[in-house]
């Protein structure tokens, strides 16, 4: 049975004339760019709980996909159908990674011993799919925040209760990574933060969610994982005050409990929104911190203030994504896993392939111009000009903790006002708009 028969094989690379909207016009896998080829710069991956078990609902009305692996009765009969559909997709779109949820992939049972055996049995299967199409797992993680039992949270919940059994659940998805020869396992905060004050103790959430986190990376050293852990930053939605709200506010938690060594961050670029940022800054935040680890790649609808989780189809974004990441010698663990999902309208499985071709497309394009604007040198150039001043003895000397408030006086006094100089916004902006056109 297939549930992609629009596609025979394997999504082609047709090249910029084509107008075939079943073909790659930029992604062409094994093209070259700066010596390394299109797959191994972007390491795409397709999220198993958007793609496959996303339904279309929001918050006014319910599902509208239409998914034919998921019409079976039995759910471990649909979870095996929809692990088919899975596999089927991501080897025609040719995609080299996935990720999921623990829930995803395997049906929530009556209880913890049977929820942790259907996860096994589908552990199992997807092993057989990875075995037989070559596709390997970018990460894995827990589902910390549908069921009701973490309504106030997982790691920061108010009963020890609720910590034991996200912990537990933690325990098995981080072995089923490890299972699926997982590169890494991220931890989103899911309910991790509060909703009012008023019945908050956040001191004490805070060092619960650190506690939490040091119990899941002494079990990976225990059991031998190697994979990278990764923390997801998100500001709101669903609590509206997460304690992972930014990329900043990660580092300084991650700082305060001295688990710097053992986390990265999954930049989202729909949470930097939210966050009030633009992705690049939440890139080159953690960049600077070099703990710039994997992308959930997607986009948010400028108008709409909600986690709209589109699919990246903007060439300055995606340009702008990619000068980060070759700015920092390429991903290592990470990828770019599209956590978009197709608009609640786009309801048949063939708007999927759409979806994901257009926004593979756009980040193949993205990397060329990327590459082509730092190779250019230019844009890099007019910043190193722009702070040469520093690089001079007087710049050095303050750096180096040699000048003091009177020092600074009396040179001021001696050399009177500074001279402005343009910081050149527009004249960068058609710069880059030079690769772009
Ligand atoms: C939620 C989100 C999640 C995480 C994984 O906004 O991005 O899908 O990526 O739990
Ligand atoms: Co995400």
């Amino acid at each position: 049975m297939s549930y992609f028969p629009e596609v025979a094989e394997r999504v082609p690379f047709e090249g910029k004339a084509s107008k075939n909207p079943l073909a790659f016009r930029h992604y062409a896998a094994a093209k070259v760019v700066g010596g390394k080829s299109m797959a191994e710069h972007l390491r795409f991956a397709v999220c198993y709980w958007h793609t496959f078990k996303g339904t279309g609902a929001d918050p006014f009305g319910v599902g509208t996909m239409i998914r034919p692996w998921e019409s079976a009765e039995d759910p471990m009969r649909r979870a095996r159908d929809t692990m088919d559909a899975a596999f089927e997709f991501m080897g025609k779109l040719g995609v080299d990674y996935w990720c999921f949820h623990d829930r995803d992939i395997a049906p929530e049972g009556t209880d913890f011993a049977t929820s942790t055996a259907n996860l096994q049995t589908m552990v199992e299967y997807a092993a057989e799919k990875q075995a037989s199409t070559g596709i390997q797992l970018l990460w894995g993680t827990a589902n910390l925040f549908s069921h009701p039992r973490y309504q106030s949270g997982a790691a920061t919940n108010p009963d020890p209760q609720v910590f034991a059994y996200a912990a537990a659940q933690v325990k098995r998805a981080l072995e089923a990574t490890q299972e699926l020869g997982g590169l890494g396992y991220t931890f989103w905060g899911g309910r991790e933060g509060y909703d009012t004050m008023l019945n908050t103790d956040m001191k004490r959430e805070r060092e619960q969610l650190a506690k939490f986190l040091f119990i899941a990376v002494e079990h990976a050293k225990k059991i031998g994982f190697k994979g990278q852990f990764y923390i997801e930053p998100k500001p709101k939605e669903p609590t509206t005050h997460q304690y992972d709200s930014s990329a900043e506010s990660c580092l300084n938690f991650l700082r305060e409990f001295h688990l710097m060594d053992y986390l990265k961050l999954n930049l989202e670029t729909n949470h930097a929104t939210l966050a009030g940022h633009h992705m690049v800054h939440e890139m080159r935040v953690a960049g600077d911190a070099g703990v710039l680890g994997s992308v959930d790649a997607n986009t948010g609808d400028e108008l709409i203030g909600w986690d709209t989780d589109q699919f990246p189809t903007n060439l300055y974004l995606t340009t702008q994504i990619m000068m980060e990441i070759l700015k920092m010698g390429g991903f290592t663990t990470g990828g770019l896993n599209f956590d978009a999902k197709v608009r609640r309208q786009s309801h048949e499985p063939i708007d999927l392939m759409y979806a994901h071709i257009g926004g593979m497309d756009a980040f193949a394009r993205g990397l060329e111009i990327a590459w082509a604007i730092l190779a250019d040198g230019r844009l890099g150039d007019h910043v190193r000009e722009r702070y040469a001043d520093w690089e001079t003895e007087f710049g050095r000397k303050i750096l180096e903790g040699y000048k003091s408030l009177d020092d600074l006086e009396d040179h001021v006094l001696r050399h009177g006002e500074p001279t402005r100089k343009s910081g050149r916004q527009e004249f960068l902006e058609n710069l880059i708009n030079e690769f772009i056109l």
